[in-house]
């Protein structure tokens, strides 16, 4: 697959991935085709996933967009997996990090695509690590994947990246909303964007000191995602950190897919039940005394049909 990154294979690839949004038998038989081809591949080194998450409007897309820049100088082939929150009503992607990153059709070694969180009320999309295993077969070397740093529930960017960024703006505040968030303890790499604003300095320094506390030190870099100052040096960061990964990536990215699957498999249980009456049934049965509240959790997991 990735002797021949043309067009052609590049709208096959966003098939694919539409494919395993939608989830099923097709997704299955897809990744299971992608990891196939994996094994026949000669060994070789495999993608470096890296997360990048922040508050809303730090400057993640931006700044991802510079590093895209930055890596195709040094012609390696990079994917974005922007995870665009959605309205669980209308599951729609906003879209938004799509338009402010350049998808440089002309350039088949850069390939960007939106990912819909589709109401699973988390940041980070359940398609993301199918995703970024068929990234991996169609042989892109840098993937990164944006998420909305939304708190503790997009902590699952930790399980599928190799590396997790946490992006920061410069005005203060929202380092602390960071801290709070549980987002910090996750990040391998701390970067200050909007660098050309005034603070970024001051802000860098009050997460190296707050950093400093912790067993290892967490290195915090300065950027501007609109000049690309500070970007190739970020982007050099990322790969020596990435050379010095130890754990099998590809092992976490399937283990990723199936917590992601499992937890699909799960929310479409409890819609379910709650929507055939099954649920106010197994509550009612606990209330009267006729049903053992495990009894119950285990009938709606789906482990215990007859308890
Ligand atoms: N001054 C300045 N503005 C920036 C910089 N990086 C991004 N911006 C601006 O900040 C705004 C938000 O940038 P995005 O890249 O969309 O931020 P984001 O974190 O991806 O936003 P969401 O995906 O909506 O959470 C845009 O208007 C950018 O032009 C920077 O380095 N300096
Ligand atoms: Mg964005």
């Amino acid at each position: 697959m990735s002797a021949q990154p043309d067009h052609t294979a590049r709208r096959a690839l966003a098939q694919s991935i539409s494919v395993v949004e939608r989830g099923g038998a097709p997704a299955d038989a897809l990744i299971a085709s992608a990891l196939e081809h994996l094994r026949q591949a000669p060994p070789g080194a495999q993608p470096l996933v890296i997360g990048i998450t922040g508050a809303p409007g730090v400057g993640k897309s931006s700044l991802v967009s510079a590093l895209s820049d930055q890596a195709r100088t040094q012609e390696l082939r990079v994917a974005v997996l922007a995870v665009d929150p959605s309205s669980a009503a209308t599951g729609g992607a906003l879209l938004g990090d799509r338009v402010r990153i350049d998808e440089r059709p002309d350039d088949a070694g850069r390939f960007v695509r939106s990912l819909a969180t589709r109401g699973s009320g988390r940041a980070l999309a359940r398609a993301a690590a199918a995703a970024s295993l068929l990234l991996e077969a169609a042989g892109f070397s840098l993937v990164f994947v944006e998420t909305v740093g939304a708190g503790q529930a997009d902590l699952g960017i930790a399980r599928l990246a190799d590396l997790v960024v946490l992006v920061e703006g410069p005005e203060g505040g929202d380092e602390v909303q960071a801290m709070k968030a549980g987002l910090l303890e996750a990040a391998d790499l701390v970067v200050v964007n909007k660098g050309d604003r005034p603070g970024a300095d001051a802000a860098a320094e009050r997460l190296r000191s707050g950093l400093a506390l912790g067993a290892t030190p967490v290195p915090v870099l300065v950027t501007s995602a609109l000049d690309a100052r500070g970007v190739p040096e970020l982007l050099q960061q990322i790969i020596a950190m990435g050379a010095s990964r130890t754990a099998d990536g590809r092992i976490r990215r399937i283990a990723a897919h199936l917590v992601a699957r499992a937890e699909g498999r799960l929310a479409e249980r409890i819609a379910t039940a709650d929507g055939d009456g099954t649920l106010a049934t197994l509550a009612r049965s606990v209330s009267e005394g006729e049903m053992p509240l495990t009894g119950a959790a285990e009938t709606l997991l789906g482990d215990g049909r007859s308890a």
